[in-house]
């Protein structure tokens, strides 16, 4: 049966409107989409390390082994893809974006974040929406290290945005500033990408 045609999906999507929850031009989906450019990066713990520079009082390069001896918090929060698709009450366990901040210490004027991923991917995000609480790194998924495919080992999750700026097999961060684009914004998506106001193309 198509997922559309799934009384339970159509029943959670009218609950999820009536809450609030579903941006507007979104769907519910139950299952899990994998979404991304490129391929699957290979991850190789002693050689994987995460980098903080530009605006910032203490750059600094972690490796997998002091980052993942971080202390960890768990989100519940939701996903919505630019492509239509929202997904609830997903379970994160990782590092907040704030512990981090903390150890590097951005100076005054950082203002915007440029988020570093294998392969080549960015995304930018202000400064000040990374430091809000339910933004973290996450490292496992519904008490399970990610998959592979969903950002292993560890990925970033903004749930108040587009989940494009959710960057997957992140590896580092640069404090910036003024805002500049990343990868999907240099190709035609909002800087922003608020999903409750439908910020999906830069004109939006
Ligand atoms: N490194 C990287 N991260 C990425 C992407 C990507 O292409 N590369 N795609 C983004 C997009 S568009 C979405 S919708 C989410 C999808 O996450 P998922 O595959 O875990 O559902 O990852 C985001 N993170
Ligand atoms: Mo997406």
């Amino acid at each position: 049966m198509a997922e559309g045609e799934n009384p339970d999906r159509r029943q959670l999507e009218r609950e999820m409107h009536a809450a609030g929850r579903l941006p507007p031009g979104q769907s519910l989906t139950l299952k899990w989409p994998v979404l991304h450019e490129g391929n699957v990066p290979a991850f190789d713990p002693p050689t994987w390390d995460f980098h903080i520079g530009g605006l910032v009082e203490n750059p600094l390069r972690l490796t997998w082994e002091e980052f993942s001896r971080l202390p960890m918090k768990e989100v519940v929060a939701d996903m919505h893809c630019v492509t239509r698709w929202s997904r609830f009450d997903v379970r994160w366990e990782g590092v907040a974006f704030a512990e981090l901040a903390r150890l590097a210490q951005p100076k005054p004027e950082a203002k915007f974040v440029m988020v570093l991923a294998e392969e080549g991917f960015t995304s930018n995000v202000p400064l000040a929406d990374l430091l809000r609480p339910e933004t973290l790194f996450a490292l496992r998924h519904g008490g399970a290290p990610l998959p592979p495919e969903h950002g292993y080992p560890a990925r970033l999750v903004v749930p108040h945005l587009y989940a494009w700026k959710s960057v997957k097999w992140v590896r580092g961060l640069r404090f910036m500033a003024e805002d500049a684009p990343g990868f999907w914004e240099q190709n035609g998506y909002h800087m922003y990408g608020d999903p409750f106001r439908e910020q999906r193309f830069s004109n939006d």
